[in-house]
């Protein structure tokens, strides 16, 4: 059997990471990611990375380096993350989420990241660049 990709958006907009807090399901809520979901057959993740932002968060992201490294979810799953400019609009929890926040290296530690997420968290901190 295959492995899914689940991708992950590590947005960036000069200093700041776009965290985000899940409402779904009950054992992910209150939990904070890297914004995603699943890549549809014959999508590749920079496809489906553009695609979930836009339906989550309303915004417009181009995708632009892929992590080193992927990291495993729930059996059959595993997570790549991708760098990605925010291009257009303004990130709202349109659904998935019920809270999103702008992280900097000095205030990411605040929230409960999932664990899947931490490494690549740290990683796409290295990659800003403060204004
Ligand atoms: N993760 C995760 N980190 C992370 C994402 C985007 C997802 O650990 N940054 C996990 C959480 C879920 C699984 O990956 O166990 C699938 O993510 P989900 O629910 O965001 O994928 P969707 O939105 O494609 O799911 P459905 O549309 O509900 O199938």
């Amino acid at each position: 059997m295959s492995v899914r990709v689940v991708v992950g958006g590590a947005v960036i907009d000069g200093g700041r990471l776009l965290a985000a807090r899940r409402s779904a399901p009950p054992e992910l809520a209150g939990r904070w990611e890297l914004p995603g979901g699943k890549a549809e057959p014959g999508e590749t993740p920079d496809q489906a990375l553009v695609r979930e932002l836009r339906e989550e968060l309303g915004i417009e992201v181009e995708p632009l380096e892929a992590l080193p490294g992927e990291w495993p979810l729930k059996p059959g799953y595993v997570l790549q993350v991708w760098t990605a400019a925010l291009r257009s609009g303004t990130p709202r929890p349109l659904q998935d989420h019920d809270e999103l926040r702008w992280v900097t290296p000095e205030t990411a530690g605040e929230v409960d990241w999932l664990e899947a997420d931490r490494p690549a968290v740290a990683e796409a901190l290295r990659r800003l660049v403060p204004d």
